[in-house]
């Protein structure tokens, strides 16, 4: 064992509560438990007054809310700042422009070559948005069109969503990393009339095409009628006529402006669609609105990362996903603040990257994910010695449960045993954080998201709908509506009831298990339903399955998580083959690639293993809980088995998982 093993094991053999560092708390927004247990109380005594307060401190509005929440659960329907008009760009830009922050950063990009930075003021970035704006505009955008964007992590990724915003446009982000399918499939369930893109995404030195990507989908998105792509890489690449143009070339002509009059919304008004993957079919698209959300990213952002006017505030997420949204976009500039963007990976072109990027623009707040934490955990201590952090002051882990072992080497190796560390709880449906650690406040214990926020309701309740007792392991439910939460699903209002709202009565249902130990720090335990966790990104084993099933040689397909050391989980999917088709090395790798193309890299299972049946109750269900346990190499117990229609199966398929190892 290395001395960093040893010192980790044993501070955590004593059960460690780490007190937050007093130094820097008379200066937080939040400066005592006190004051969070005060914030708390009125939060659930009068929840409309409080975030009242909290919408009229954060956002401008160009006219107040008639009403403050106007919800029924059962139906669901939950309307915030019933009558409120207001426009997100105004309130992340103009409004900058006159208290003080126009020269100011708002956007210090980092591209993947160390010598490619960028550096947008609050003028600058407005000054462009407004011109994108009046690009879209010119292509016939108008308010309530969606726009589909399927970029890499550079500026024009953030200026695209904030044109829509100034306009009104639903923008809906699909991840770069996904593939053809996969982004056809969310441009044809939203029927974008726009996609923009770009020429080639650059990673790990290299450029990967993403234009032959859009084109493959957009051959059958008829809805599309022009693709906007951005030069990032200067790969060739085919430009359709009629329907492709050049984002350099729109954004400069002579009759575009560098001010857009921006589109007063109601409260209400779609803001955004987030595919994100459930249980069962094909990816939600997960609805979020104006006033509510902008509000609860906002307080999030200033409460939990205590961001102040000086701060260099670096969120690694891809703006693909909600932590892009909320921490990188709309909450940090929504308060004026200098957000850090970074288009490269962790470990490229080394293992001090991240720590590299600390140094070279005195990041004060850092916020990543447990797997990129493990990834560079086992590059040693080495490269966080290379580089200066003592400009860190608070650091973040969002995405999956984080490890204690994780934890702890963040905190001595990063936060120098002295930062606090807020594990942030939240979901895409959720819009921002739920639980965590006020940064000067809560004591901290490693792998606990400690306590729910002020105004988030947060609880344990077993299978009978009753509060669990502490440490009874159960679901973690929200009792009463928030700002950020989402407001439907697109195009299927009986799937948000039912994927939310259906297991307790007008209680919101995260398919998450926790429990709450006996000072009240939740402990989440991970999914309770068929979502895979791959580093942090949230895969359905439908979606898996479906892939795999649309092969021509599958029969049957079923696919599980199982523990990996730096993802968290990784993919095992167990296949049955066509009577026809021949096991085969050949075979396993082309059915790897099958998904991979489908889906998306992310997405490409880690082990197949054949399998001539698979586990089924006489009702026809998968038992994925034994398939779990097989694909783990745990076959002491497999519960109880009684339901099983062939017992069978499950012998052959433990025999062949020996053999494989
Ligand atoms: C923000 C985001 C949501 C799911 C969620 C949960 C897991 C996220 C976590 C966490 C434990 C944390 N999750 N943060 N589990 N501790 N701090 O990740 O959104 O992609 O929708 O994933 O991720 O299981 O239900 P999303």
């Amino acid at each position: 064992m290395s001395a960093m093993e040893d010192k980790i094991t044993s501070l955590l053999a004593e059960g460690k509560v780490f007190q937050p560092p007093e130094e820097g708390s008379a200066q937080a927004w939040v400066k005592s438990m006190e004051e969070y247990k005060q914030a708390y109380a009125h939060s659930m005594e009068d929840p409309e007054g409080f975030w009242a307060k909290r919408a009229e401190e954060l956002v401008t509005w160009d006219k107040k809310w008639d009403k403050v929440l106007e919800y029924d659960l059962s139906i669901p329907e939950v309307k915030w700042f019933v009558g409120g008009k207001l426009n997100l760009s105004v309130n992340c830009l103009d409004r900058h422009l006159t208290d003080g922050r126009r020269n100011k950063a708002a956007i210090i990009w980092q591209g993947e070559p160390e010598e490619d930075v960028r550096v947008y003021t609050y003028q600058m970035l407005h000054d462009e948005v407004c011109r994108f704006a009046n690009v879209l505009k010119k292509k016939g955008v108008k308010k309530g069109d969606r726009v589909a964007i399927y970029l890499p992590m550079v500026p024009e990724l953030a200026i695209s969503l904030l044109a829509c915003a100034r306009l009104g446009a639903v923008h809906s982000v699909v991840f770069g990393g996904f593939s053809a399918v996969a982004l056809q499939s969310r441009i044809e369930d939203c029927h974008a009339k726009v996609l923009i893109t770009a020429d080639a995404v650059l990673r790990g030195g290299k450029a990967i095409p993403l234009k032959p990507n859009a084109d493959e989908a957009l051959e059958t998105c008829p809805s599309v009628e022009t693709c906007i792509v951005v030069r990032r890489a200067g790969n060739e690449i085919e430009m359709k006529e009629g329907r492709d143009c050049w984002w350099h070339r729109e954004i400069h002509a002579k009759d575009i402006s560098s001010y857009c009059e921006p589109e007063s919304m109601d409260a209400e008004d779609m803001l955004f669609i987030l595919y994100t993957s459930g249980s069962t079919g094909k990816p939600k698209g997960v609805v979020h609105t104006t006033g509510g959300y902008l509000t609860y990213a906002m307080h999030t952002a200033q409460w939990v990362f205590d961001l102040k006017d000086n701060d260099v505030y670096w969120c690694t997420a891809d703006l693909g996903w909600i932590t892009g949204h909320s921490y990188i976009l709309y909450g940090p500039l929504g308060l004026g603040a200098t957000a850090l963007m970074f288009e490269g990976v962790p470990n490229y072109p080394g293992p001090d990257r991240f720590w590299r990027i600390v140094e070279k623009f005195k990041v004060n707040i850092f916020y990543t994910a447990p797997t990129a934490i493990r990834a560079l955990m086992r590059e040693g201590v080495e490269p966080t010695q290379r580089w200066d952090l003592s400009s860190l002051r608070i650091l973040g882990s969002v995405g999956e449960p984080i490890n204690p072992e994780a934890w702890m080497w963040y905190f001595i190796n990063i936060g120098k045993e002295k930062l606090p560390i807020v594990d942030t709880w939240w979901q895409t449906e959720t819009g921002g954080i739920m639980i965590s650690a006020l940064p000067y406040v809560t004591p901290l214990k490693p792998g606990s998201a400690t306590l729910p926020l002020p105004g988030i309701d947060a609880a344990i309740y077993n299978e009978e709908g009753k509060e669990a007792s502490p440490n009874e392991g159960g679901h973690l439910v929200i009792r009463k509506p928030w700002p950020g939460m989402l407001r439907g699903v697109f195009g299927n209002p009986e799937r948000y009831k039912k994927a939310y709202f259906n297991r307790y009565p007008d209680t919101y249902d995260p398919e998450d298990g926790a429990r709450r130990d006996e000072d009240g720090y939740f402990w989440i335990m991970g999914r309770l339903d068929d979502v895979i966790n791959v580093s942090g990104h949230r895969l359905g084993t439908a979606e898996i399955e479906s892939a795999l099933v649309a092969h021509e040689a599958v029969a049957e397909a079923a696919a599980v998580g199982m523990p990996h050391p730096v993802k968290g989980q990784a993919i095992f999917a167990y296949v049955t083959l066509m009577s026809w088709a021949e096991e085969s090395e050949e075979l396993r790798n082309e059915l790897r690639q099958h998904v991979r193309k489908e889906i998306g890299p992310i997405a490409t299972p880690d082990v197949i293993q054949w399998a001539p049946g698979l586990p089924k109750t006489r009702s026809g269900k998968i038992m994925r809980r034994i398939l779990r346990k097989i694909a783990a190499n745990d076959f002491a117990d497999f519960g109880d088995t009684s339901t099983l229609a062939d017992p069978t199966v499950v012998e052959q398929l433990v025999d062949t998982k020996k053999q494989m190892g």
